[in-house]
């Protein structure tokens, strides 16, 4: 079926509504905000101007930052995509959740997906009389559930140009670059929600993800724009798993089409990837700013602005050529770090939080707090209280974990770890078993790892690991650590 987007939203939208009275089991909150949660894709934290990016110019996302709270050190807790989405909804890690990985490739072919029982705040909102919308990217496996609406892209994101998508359980074909449709449809469902009661939105985006296809519009941007090094760029990592990983930037096929030979000599293929990479990047982002700003006309021209809590934040952060790598996965700092702007005029003073820990896990909590609906069974806790001046105990150190190995693309070990403020501890832990050990102050690039010099500390860090690891009710399997199974490149990943 081929039809405009508009009708297939209105069509389908009909089909869809049942009366969500039904679902309210409690009275609304009074003054309970609107919630607009925007999700970009594998967007790293500098990947925008409110974060100082010198070359990329975001200014509607920035406006999100400037008018609320720009979070500085915000983390996920697994940097791949599903399984960190289905953090941000459930306000679990990944083992309590199910989602262990993207569900690619035969190992995890059972996975990808949450439970049929497992409630995320979109359950929690509906219940309280929320009308609950949901546009863009999913890639979780499962159905979306707990919406009254929604229209969904294809697995990890589908094609950049006219895509397929899931309306309400209806397949649909949109016109388009896919993230100006996932701008349609956004105001779509917001232009005919009911008036009566709050909306939660998610509004997802898509196209900082590989394959890194620009809009027509910004195909040409940045062309004249010298994109410097990261300091890493030549660094070499060392160990028994970063051998295995399969992510240089050198050895990237994705732009050998696109001016990149793979003739070239490695050097030379290595610096024209990465400025290619970047710029392309950067391209992709231009639209999910621009559909950023469209929503954000969209609560401003109809006076909601003032209480909609609007957050903006990303899957996972990516290497832009640290270390010489693209990707993500590892649990260094470009992987692990997202941005995270939280405007909410009624009740937030802009302001910028550097001193705290906050991690995808928070998110859950935080708006179920925001909306007078508070709930204690989640791993993160509320960080509203940080972000309206009040003082409350918090976390000085969190727990990190990757599974998705054997993953035929990039061939990254299983691995766990702790960040405390100071430190961080990663521990391949199938064998051989390897630490690296990293003084974040003292060499916040992760350049040099201490773990052979610093085997006490390992010790100490470890212990607070496992009992992170206790508290999150994580145990490992009786018998023997496992040795690593081959990974064989090439096999594709679905
Ligand atoms: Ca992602």
């Amino acid at each position: 079926m081929s039809i405009t987007r508009r009708t297939a939203l209105r069509t389908l939208a009909a089909a869809a509504a049942v009366p969500n009275a039904l679902f309210a089991q409690r009275p609304i909150p009074r003054n309970a905000p609107n919630i607009l949660f925007i999700m970009t894709d594998d967007q790293r934290k500098d990947a925008l101007g409110v974060y100082g990016n010198p070359i990329l110019k975001t200014p509607n996302i920035d406006r999100i930052g400037n008018e609320g709270a720009r979070v500085e050190q915000f983390f996920v807790t697994n940097s791949l995509c599903a399984p960190s989405r289905a953090s941000f909804l459930t306000g679990l890690y990944a083992h309590a959740h199910g989602v262990m990985t993207n569900g690619s490739g035969e190992p995890h072919r059972n996975q990808g997906g949450l439970r049929a029982t497992q409630r995320t705040f979109v359950h929690e909102l509906r219940d309280a009389g929320y009308h609950t919308l949901l546009a863009g990217k999913w890639h979780l496996r499962s159905e979306p559930s707990g919406f009254d609406e929604w229209v969904i892209l294809p697995g990890g994101g589908g094609p950049y140009v006219d895509p397929p998508m899931n309306a309400n359980g209806a397949r649909v074909r949109m016109r388009g670059y896919a993230d100006d449709v996932v701008g349609d449809q956004a105001l779509e469902l917001l232009q005919h929600r009911p008036a009566d009661r709050p909306f939660l939105l998610l509004m997802n985006f898509k196209s900082p993800h590989r394959d890194w296809i620009p809009a027509p519009r910004f195909a040409n941007a940045f062309e004249n724009d010298e994109i410097p090094l990261p300091r890493t760029f030549e660094d070499r990592l060392d160990g028994d798993a970063l051998r295995r990983a399969r992510m240089a930037i050198a050895d990237m096929p994705d732009f050998a089409e696109r001016g990149v030979p793979a003739t070239l000599p490695r050097d030379e293929r290595k610096r024209r990837n990465y400025e290619a990479l970047v710029k392309n990047y950067y391209r992709t982002i231009l639209s999910v700013d621009e559909n950023t700003g469209r929503a954000l006309e969209f609560l401003d021209r109809n006076n909601l602005a003032t209480n909609t809590l609007v957050l903006f934040s990303s899957d996972n952060g990516f290497f832009l050529g640290e270390y010489g790598l693209y990707d993500k996965r590892l649990m260094y700092e470009p992987s692990i770090r997202v941005p995270m702007l939280v405007r909410w005029p009624a009740r937030i003073k802009p302001m910028v939080e550097r001193a705290n820990m906050i991690l995808n896990v928070d998110v859950a909590p935080s708006i179920l707090d925001a909306a007078g609906v508070p709930q204690s069974t989640m791993h993160g806790r509320s960080f509203l209280p940080l972000l309206t001046g009040g003082e409350i105990a918090w976390r000085d150190a969190f727990y990190y974990e990757f599974h998705e190995y054997p993953d035929y693309d990039h061939c990254v070990r299983k691995h766990r770890g702790i960040r405390t403020t100071r430190w961080k501890l990663i521990e391949y832990w199938e064998r051989p078993v390897e630490y690296e050990l990293y003084d974040l102050e003292r060499d916040p690039d992760e350049t040099s790892n201490l773990a052979a010099s610093q085997p006490r500390l390992v010790r100490e860090l470890k212990q607070r690991m496992e009992s992170l690891r206790r508290e999150l009710a994580i145990s490992d399997a009786a018998g023997p650590v496992p040795a690593v199974v081959p990974c064989v490149p090439g096999r594709p990943a679905s």
